[in-house]
């Protein structure tokens, strides 16, 4: 049986996203179908619906979803229904990175997130009885309803229990993404130097989990002084407007380098500046979106020398339900406090939503979509 839904449509850049009826298909043995309560929204979006990323049109979009399991196929052990859970990336679980639990780097990552159907080609979503492309990240939860499956679902810990499932929802892409370069990719070390270059959800958690870990200074570095004025009060030591000479500013505060330069702007010039401030050892890790014609040019005897390292990043190195438990404890004790970032809005709002995040007024937009 299928099941009915409502969910935005979004069919390119030249219209506005669309809420529409569809059906969902029926679950199979490794899936669940969830209730969306939430979804946040993330510049990933955005990029497909420009078609700067290999996601067929029309498509339901939304990778940052939260709700309540309705069913679940067979196969699953991670929830069943009536759990409030929260959804992620999508991942084979076979390939050799999955293997190794860096399901972000995972071999078939594009059939099981960005191909419009399941991995197999089958259609989980239609409308009027076509199908209709989804299974945007193993979710699609710009909707009432998403399939999601065992790989991207995590169950809310019980000691989460009393955070709302609209302020979990975006846990699952960039918060993860910042907060897991520092925990997990650089492996930041207590008492080191770090600078976070441009301070959206990503370049914040990770100034949060800089904070965690207690390195120091902690610079954060943008264009918009409201954001670093955010970004001091989440564990920025130091902000530096970057209009101003970035580099001078960094080198007169921390001499001997930098342990850790994260850039999340994908601005080649920016990266190549964040490497050149790097201490001997120190990383570079990359996260932003960069045009893909771009190249980096970097010393190579300071490369060598130094065995300094430049690290791209995908999703924090996430392992999806243990990274996310952990970042939820973080959370509940006061140490990972996302929820400054975040900005609410209906789900019939969804553009007003995109609007907030793409003119810089709304760190993180979240769809109320259904009440808990
Ligand atoms: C993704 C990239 C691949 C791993 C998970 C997060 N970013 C989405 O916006
Ligand atoms: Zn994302």
């Amino acid at each position: 049986m299928t099941t009915p839904a409502r969910a935005a449509i979004c069919r390119g850049n030249k219209e506005p996203f669309s809420i529409e009826d569809v059906e969902l298909d029926e679950l199979r043995p490794d899936e669940l179908l969830v209730r969306v309560v939430a979804c946040g929204v993330c510049h990933t979006d955005m990029a497909v619906r420009d078609e700067q990323l290999p996601v067929p049109h029309p498509v339901v979009l939304g990778h940052e979803g939260a709700g309540i399991v309705e069913a679940v196929g067979s196969e699953v052990t991670v929830a069943k229904p009536g759990d409030r859970v929260v959804m992620s990336f999508n991942s084979c679980g076979s390939c050799p990175s999955c293997e190794i639990d860096a399901p972000t780097y995972c071999y078939n990552f594009f059939p099981h997130n960005w191909s419009g159907t399941r991995a197999d080609g089958s259609p989980v979503m239609f409308k009027d009885g076509a199908p209709m492309n989804a299974n945007f990240f193993g979710q699609s939860s710009f909707a009432t309803h998403a399939i999601a499956h065992e790989a991207n679902t995590v169950k809310v810990p019980d000691s989460a229990a009393n955070i709302p499932l609209e302020q979990i929802a975006p846990i699952g892409c960039g918060l993860m993404t910042g907060a897991g370069a520092v925990l997990r990719s650089m492996d930041v070390r207590k008492g080191m130097p770090i600078a976070v270059f441009g301070t959206g959800t990503v370049g914040m958690a990770a100034i949060m989990a800089a904070k965690i870990v207690g390195a120091n200074p902690i610079i954060a570095v943008d264009i918009n002084d409201e954001r670093l004025a955010l970004a001091k009060e989440l564990g920025a030591t130091h902000t530096i407007n970057a209009r101003g000479k970035v580099v001078e500013q960094i080198q007169e505060l921390v001499p001997q380098g930098l342990g850790y330069a994260f850039d999340t702007t994908g601005i080649n010039t920016v990266i190549q500046d964040a490497w050149s401030l790097l201490a001997p050892k120190g990383i570079c890790g990359i996260v932003g979106a960069s045009p893909p014609e771009d190249m980096l040019t970097f010393n190579e005897t300071a490369f060598m020398g130094g065995g300094r390292t430049v690290k791209g990043i995908l999703g924090g190195d996430s392992d999806v339900g243990p990274f996310l438990c952990e970042l939820l404890d973080y959370h509940v004790k006061g140490q990972f406090p996302f929820e400054k970032l975040i900005g609410y809005f209906d789900f019939d709002q969804i553009n007003e939503a995109i609007h907030a995040s793409e003119d810089g007024s709304v760190v993180k937009p979240v769809l109320r979509i259904s009440a808990e």
